[in-house]
């Protein structure tokens, strides 16, 4: 396997590393195949937000497996985890399930695309929204880490349809808008980005292309795959307030298991076949094994709703952290919301890409390694956010903490 792993982030090229084996899981930690154990801050991206292993969702799924794990015909489970996320999130008003994150975003392009007639994406630098052909435009994640901001493979006549814009600026955007509005499809982006660290969209920049997008007749993607269900039961969109055309979703609402989904406005998703001319499919998409791990771990979070506990956890994990690096004169600075927070190796928190990439690397390396050899797990990256489950308790968050104070001799 090219680099040895399935997902280049995981080759832990950022960090001037090689990485870790998981044997297992459980609760808030990873467990290698040298018998090491990690609390584990990633929750494989973020579906983990209940810890790994939840006796639940381990048997929705093996109750779920002994009637089948695939039909390739539509189930009522299906027709379930869509009311679901619905109720969670009213501007989906009809949904499409996919297999990933990837899916659910290169599906929303072609729909809006096919949708306007009109070809222009606007993008962020800094976004990931996984390797679509359309969206690989100075994306973030391990595009970032390894420095490919525009991908080798992706035609040029293809990648001129794109332009990417500086997050949370809204000058930058209005010019581009302004000089292209007749030709945009459509305006994609990570509401709070998850991508390039963590960076929260500024409200009125949401705003101006919520108004900017509605204005041109062209479609507001939100890329929700990272903070559905994550940040807020109802995601970015219901912490802002702010309703976009299409939503991408992927991570959470599968449970673990490979799920991702799109939808919104009734209107343009009815241009998606069989109803309209907007081909996309897929066999495997809902299938009854990821939508029973989904659905579960859905209702999980509506009855225990615990993303202020998660917040806490993570202001309290992070300010500790900072303590420390005060105390030895180390810039760091840190947000969290729900359960997905940041922390960057510079006084300043950063507002955009180029601010994360001014951000300490030495610091970040030497941060990253010194915690895995205590058996913590961060993100391999500068350019990836943190994840906090209801498995981090106090507790394991204070071990944590003692550990750094180790690490630091503070
Ligand atoms: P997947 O195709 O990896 O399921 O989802 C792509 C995607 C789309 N949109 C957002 C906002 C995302 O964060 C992602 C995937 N996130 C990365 C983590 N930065 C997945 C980890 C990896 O690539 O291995």
């Amino acid at each position: 396997m090219p680099g040895g792993v399935n997902s280049p982030v995981r080759a832990f090229g950022n960090v001037n590393s090689t990485p870790i084996f998981i044997k297992s899981a459980s609760g808030a930690y990873l467990h290698d195949v040298d018998g090491n154990d990690y609390v584990d801050f990633i929750g494989s991206w973020g579906p983990m937000i209940l810890g790994h292993s939840n006796p639940k969702i381990i048997k929705a799924i093996k109750d779920q497996a002994n009637l089948g794990t695939s039909y390739g015909a539509p189930t009522e489970a299906e027709t379930s985890i869509g009311e679901l996320i619905r109720a969670a999130m009213p501007s989906i008003e009809k949904i499409r399930m996919v297999n990933s994150g990837t899916e659910a975003t290169m599906s929303c392009i072609r729909l809006a695309r096919g949708y306007t007639g009109r070809n222009k994406i606007i993008k962020f630098t800094g976004c990931y929204h996984g390797h679509v052909d359309s969206l690989l435009i100075k994306a973030g994640s391990g595009v970032s880490t390894f420095g490919l901001p525009d991908s080798p493979g992706i035609p040029e006549e293809l990648a001129r349809h794109t332009i990417s814009v500086p997050y949370n600026d809204i000058n930058a955007f209005s010019e581009v808008f302004e000089s292209i509005k007749g030709e945009l499809a459509a305006v994609i982006i990570e509401p709070i980005a998850g991508n390039m660290g963590f960076i929260p969209g500024d409200k009125d920049f949401l705003e101006t292309l919520r108004i900017k997008t509605h204005e041109s007749g062209s479609v507001l993607i939100f890329d929700e795959v990272m903070t559905g269900f994550r940040v807020s039961l109802g995601g970015a969109q219901e912490l802002y307030g702010i309703t976009p055309d299409l939503t991408a979703l992927g991570k959470v609402i599968g449970g673990g298991l490979p799920v991702g989904a799109f939808g919104g406005k009734a209107e343009i998703m009815n241009f998606l076949a069989p109803e309209g001319p907007v081909y996309q499919a897929g066999t495997l998409s809902g299938n009854p094994l990821a939508v029973a791990a989904g659905k579960c771990l859905i209702n999980e979070l509506i009855k225990i709703n615990p993303y202020d506990e998660l917040e806490a956890n993570a202001s309290y994990l992070l300010t500790n952290i900072k303590n420390e690096m005060f105390k030895k004169e180390i810039p760091f600075s840190f947000n969290q919301i729900g359960g997905m927070f940041g922390f960057f190796f510079t006084d300043e928190f950063p507002n955009n890409f180029d601010d994360v990439s001014a951000s300490s690397d030495k610091y970040f390396e030497s941060f990253f390694k010194d915690c895995l050899n205590q058996g913590i797990y961060f993100a391999p990256s500068k350019y990836e956010a943190g994840f906090i489950s209801t498995k981090h308790t106090k507790k394991i968050l204070d071990e944590v903490i003692n550990k750094v104070k180790v690490i630091y001799g503070t």
